[in-house]
């Protein structure tokens, strides 16, 4: 009898675990009216007008006034992304079980120093990639080859904050980390991280595919009021020597912010 106890509690605490997942990056689950809705993250008040995409699909749709919104059915990770002025560019991961789902997504008022570097999705690498990788079906998109840069200008009082270059989604890591979480099912071979390089210097490398990845940005690397610029490198296959075959990914949403 103690031992069916323990059982149960295990089984117990792999479901706790499991609805816990479902509610990361930003998302949470609600049975009002079976719908999906956009809300504010801080008020919890419906977001009309905001515009949803899903660009594997070549979808996109405009909340109602209460918020609302439907997407059709989704197979395999998909960026959704919502955007709505005066918000952050916000995107999320789902599949089709999430997309099963009703969502509740919360999105987050814009700073006047936020600085969106790019809010679209693009891609990078070679286009040469296995089915089995964790962005293969969601590729949409021919690479712009394997390094994305961009100059901006910032502001004169962000030193005076701390600053984050905030990814909103990124799918395709083919790390060793990310085929070890069940990210791929990729079996012999895995790739390099990309690298994230702000004014030349690296600040970072992407172990793991998902959402709202913010990345501190040291503030001596930082030009305040000129220019300024973001690359980011794709990973290499290392299992692969006889060429270069980059690691395919794809990013949506790209922006600093300043808190
Ligand atoms: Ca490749």
């Amino acid at each position: 009898m103690k031992n069916l106890f323990i059982i149960l509690g295990f089984i117990f605490f792999l479901t706790v675990t499991a609805d816990a997942a479902t509610v990361s990056g930003g998302i949470s689950k609600m049975d009002m009216n079976n719908a999906n809705q956009i809300v504010d993250a801080v008020t919890n008040a419906p977001v009309g007008n905001a515009k949803v995409s899903l660009p594997k699909y070549n979808y996109s749709t405009y909340t109602d006034s209460y918020g609302t919104f439907s997407i059709g059915k989704v197979l395999g990770p998909t960026i959704m992304s919502v955007e709505k002025e005066g918000y952050r560019p916000f995107s999320l991961t789902i599949n089709d079980t999430i997309a099963a789902r009703p969502l509740v997504v919360g999105i987050t008022k814009s700073n006047i120093s936020d600085v969106v570097i790019a809010s679209d999705v693009f891609h990078l690498g070679d286009d040469n990639y296995s089915d089995a990788s964790s962005g293969a079906g969601t590729f949409r998109l021919r690479s712009s080859g394997p390094y994305f840069r961009k100059t901006f200008k910032l502001g004169a009082e962000v030193k005076n904050g701390s600053n984050y270059l905030v990814i909103g989604s990124i799918i395709g890591v083919d790390t060793l980390m990310a085929r070890s979480m069940g990210q791929n099912k990729i079996v012999n071979s895995y790739a390099s991280p990309p690298e994230i390089f702000f004014n030349g210097a690296k600040i970072a490398e992407i172990q793991l595919n998902g959402d709202n990845q913010k990345i501190k940005i040291p503030n001596n690397l930082i030009r305040a009021g000129q220019q300024n610029e973001v690359t980011i490198k794709a990973g290499r296959n290392l299992m692969q020597t006889a060429y270069v075959d980059y690691d395919d990914i794809e990013i949506a949403n790209l922006s600093i912010i300043s808190e």
